[in-house]
């Protein structure tokens, strides 16, 4: 049985438990917080989630982690058949993760969590944020789905990160950069699937629970 460690408020992980969900495989999932502790640091060398638990090993970085779940359950496949097309899809999922996630990441804690970014980490990924959302265009449809007419990996991607960059650049800065993407929309019509249902269901509750566990490392 796979096992999949982390905590349920987690984009990343939620991208992983999508596919799960999604191709129906049996998981079980063990919740793990950032601590750096020993145990974590063992699964995970960066003390990063998720991660896997699979016959005594353990695999992390989640579109390795997907990308291994895809290899060994081809069932329900969420990538497109040919090599290229395939590849197109890992490079939407790459282009969103490096150049959206991985900006707005350095301003979370201070749209979610009470910190504060100096007004130069704020302008440099402002910057790069506006770029990045722009060139997305190149690379997308909405039309049903993120690139086409199918549900894929790129779908459980995007449905994870796209709405933090969001909420991140209006609480930041007071506009989207994603204003000009219909993701209300998209967002809408991807909740009509079980496997959204439950990831969001799982998500708002483990945030209390974020909530808590920060809050008693402060007291
Ligand atoms: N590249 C990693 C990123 C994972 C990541 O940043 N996870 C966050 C939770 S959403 C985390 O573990 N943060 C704690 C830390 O960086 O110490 C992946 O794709 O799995």
């Amino acid at each position: 049985m796979i096992v999949l460690g982390g905590f349920a408020a987690s984009n990343y992980y939620n991208k992983v438990k999508l596919v799960l969900l999604e191709k129906a495989i049996p998981f079980e999932e063990k919740l793990q917080w950032p601590d750096r502790s020993t145990e974590l640091l063992a699964r995970s060398p960066l003390g990063k989630l998720p991660y896997f638990e699979i016959d005594g090993q353990t695999l992390c970085e989640s579109q390795v982690m997907v990308d291994y779940l895809e290899a060994a359950y081809p069932q329900t496949p969420l990538l497109p058949k040919g090599a290229l097309a395939a590849a197109k899809v890992r490079e939407l999922i790459q282009f969103i993760e490096l150049h959206l996630e991985l900006v707005a990441r350095d301003l979370y804690g201070e749209a979610f969590f009470g910190g504060k970014a100096s007004d130069e980490r704020k302008e440099s990924a402002h910057k790069q944020l506006k770029r990045s959302a722009k060139a997305l265009a190149q690379l997308v449809s909405f039309d049903p789905y993120i690139v086409g007419n199918d549900f894929g990996l790129a779908d459980c991607a995007a449905f994870v990160h796209l709405p933090v960059i969001s909420m991140t650049t209006k609480t930041i800065y007071g506009e989207d950069v994603l204003a000009d993407y219909p993701l209300k929309d998209y967002l809408k019509r991807l909740a009509e699937r079980p496997s959204i249902q439950k990831v969001n269901a799982d998500r708002k509750e483990n945030t209390e629970l974020m909530r808590e566990w920060r809050a008693s490392l402060k007291g």
